[in-house]
């Protein structure tokens, strides 16, 4: 079945033969990223009912695709970190012996791939043939998968013969298999770069180059290699004397990554000529760069958004870039048009439709209230082309990245977490970063909205253990001459009643301009228990109508009693992290209570 292969790199075919005997396809074939094998693809996915070709005049080279009603998510808890001991896992991760994983995971992949075609894709995190690229491999009986790696990655032969015979490239395998929820696995052997991933259909859980490569393996290697990935957002604000600073922003999963990477400048701020220009809405690969500073690229080709709540107001950008050339997973689907609309979108639901599930929907029966009454499932995507987003920023395509100046942690916090402030140290950042917490989404299956720690947003994606991956914070620190400031935002603050006190979106350029003058030493800050705050004057509210002084006051208090809650379960959170969290981290946290206490 090999014969006619791109390559003749003996690991990549070896290994492609092992799981083919084991998966039993009928054939194999090879992605080469034309456009004519793409096209002949989505027509035989649209033939099988596995994507519906939307109305091409409206949406032109749009696709809508539901997967199955119970692998709507990221499945954190059938999601393993495979090392050989489980101390180097860690406590916050999942974990089972290589050996046994190999051997359950064996059964399940046997014989899945009968009747079926093995899909081989040769892709690049990064630029194909730059010093910072990673190459990877990922086996699929999915076209949908095919379809969603072609716009979130690069795809092609170049990646085969960039690899030549080396034995370095990440082995991805993903069946649907039964797509049986009992049996779904997410599993990582970082000592081994593999990923095998079975029974699942949803994005996080098969697209196997984004969160499983970029951010699991890849903290893996960054780990031993010097640099850190991240998932982060990395954005650059131009100012009006044609001067860009980037900054590195690290929210967890649905709170708010690519709403902020795409932001449109407030008319106080576009109107004096600032832009801000898009790099990436979710993972960023940092290095130390000659000049000393740290450096970001964004290893991804694409965005895999979410697609509620994405609007003209909110995301104009995000909405332009999903009018052509985009997969809908999971959204409503509006028959009498052909189009597509989810929650958020406008005020004018489709009166024919079919909702996520692919059940008639009728939209006087949704109740903001019950989740179960959606049209568009809250964790609905879109999988959309980087280049056609209209603020994408021209250093994308730079195989060197962007000079980082401000790295910046937030969560979804009603309450505790002030609008932002500043850490007053690189160490103190790494501890800002480790205490982060954010209300549950719908981004992984489980109940939302409760609190958890979310250490720098990274809590289901490091690939090792998270004390080590501290350390590594730390270390880091050592090594860049030059690096960011670390920041904190919470854009989720409510009133007594639940409201957002906040109007967050564009708005955020608000906080954003602050947090540059500060790494700019251009502006100075109120010292408190947690770090530097505001002067609440600094932070502009002209042309804000529901906002005034009063409010950022509001924004921008921190409350001892709560924040000393919030050590406690620190220290909770830190001792199930276990043995090797960074001494400097508990002195960090020993500080904080200090301060807190005065
Ligand atoms: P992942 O792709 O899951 O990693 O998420 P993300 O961090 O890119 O999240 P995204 O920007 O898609 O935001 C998800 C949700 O947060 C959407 O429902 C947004 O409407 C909401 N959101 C984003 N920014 C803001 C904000 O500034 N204020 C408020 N109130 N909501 C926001
Ligand atoms: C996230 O959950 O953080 C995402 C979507 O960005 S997924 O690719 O499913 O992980
Ligand atoms: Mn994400």
């Amino acid at each position: 079945m090999l014969k006619n292969s791109p390559t003749n790199n003996e690991y990549i075919l070896s290994w492609i033969g092992e799981m083919a005997e084991m998966c039993a396809p009928d054939k194999i074939v090879w992605i080469d990223g034309s456009e004519e094998q793409t096209e002949a693809l989505r027509t035989e996915a649209c033939a099988s009912g596995e994507i519906i070709k939307l109305n091409q005049e409206k949406l032109p080279g749009c696709y809508l695709h539901r997967t199955a009603i119970n692998d709507v998510a990221r499945v954190e808890g059938r999601t393993f970190i495979c090392t050989r001991t489980k101390e180097d896992a860690g406590n916050i991760n999942n974990w089972m012996s290589p050996d046994e994983c190999k051997e359950k995971l064996t059964k399940l992949y046997r014989g899945s791939m009968k009747g079926q075609t093995m899909y081989v894709i040769p892709y690049s995190m990064g630029i194909v043939g730059s010093p910072f690229a990673k190459y990877g491999i990922e086996l699929t009986d999915s076209i949908y998968v095919v379809l969603n790696m072609l716009i979130m990655t690069r795809v092609g032969f170049d990646v085969l013969y960039a690899i030549c015979d080396s034995p370095d490239y990440i082995k991805g395998l993903h069946a649907r298999a039964q797509l049986d929820e009992e049996n779904r696995y997410i599993v990582h052997f970082p000592e081994e770069n593999t990923i095998w991933s079975v029974n699942s259909g949803y994005g996080g859980n098969v697209l196997l180059g984004k969160k499983c490569f970029a951010l699991r393996i890849a903290s893996y290697l960054g780990r031993h290699e010097n640099w850190m990935a991240e998932h982060m957002l990395i954005l650059g604000v131009e100012y009006p004397n044609g001067e860009t600073k980037y900054v590195c922003a690290a929210f967890p999963s649905a709170c708010g990554k690519t709403n902020l990477a795409m932001l449109i400048p407030p008319e106080y701020y576009s109107k004096k000529g600032y832009k801000v220009h898009c790099v990436g809405d979710d993972i960023a690969w940092l290095r130390v760069g000659d000049d000393g500073r740290l450096w970001a690229v964004n290893p991804e080709n694409g965005f895999f958004g979410v697609a509620p709540g994405t609007n003209e107001k909110t995301n104009p950008n995000a909405l332009h870039t999903t009018l052509k050339d985009t997969i809908f997973t999971n959204v409503v689907h509006n028959t009498k048009d052909n189009t597509v609309w989810w929650e958020g979108l406008d005020k004018n639901p489709p009166t024919e439709a079919i909702d996520w599930m692919g059940r008639p929907w009728d939209y006087r029966k949704y109740d903001k209230n019950d989740k179960s009454t959606c049209g568009a499932h809250p964790n609905s995507r879109f999988t959309a082309k980087a280049t056609n987003c209209p603020c994408l920023s021209e250093e994308f395509n730079n195989p060197m990245g962007v000079p980082i100046s401000a790295i910046i942690f937030g969560g979804r916090r009603a309450k505790t977490a002030p609008l932002v402030y500043q850490s007053t140290s690189w160490q103190n950042g790494a501890f800002v970063g480790s205490i982060m917490a954010s209300e549950t989404t719908a981004a992984a299956s489980g109940v939302v909205g409760v609190v958890r720690r979310d250490p720098m947003a990274m809590r289901p994606f490091v690939g090792y253990d998270m004390g080590d991956y501290w350390q590594h914070w730390l270390n880091m620190g050592k090594i860049i001459p030059n690096p960011p400031k670390i920041f904190h935002v919470n854009w989720f603050r409510t009133d007594g009643e639940g409201n957002f006190l906040w109007p967050g979106f564009g708005d955020n350029m608000r906080v954003l301009m602050w947090i540059l003058a500060r790494c700019e030493e251009k502006i100075d800050a109120r010292e408190s228990a947690i770090g530097y705050l505001p002067h609440p004057e600094d932070i502009c509210i002209e042309g804000l109508k529901n906002v005034t002084l009063d409010t950022v006051k509001e924004l921008l208090e921190v409350d001892a009693k709560s924040w000393l809650e919030d050590v406690e379960n620190i220290k909770a959170f830190y001792e199930q992290v276990g043995e090797r969290v960074p001494n400097e981290l508990y002195t960090e946290l020993e500080a904080l209570e200090n301060r807190l206490k005065k």
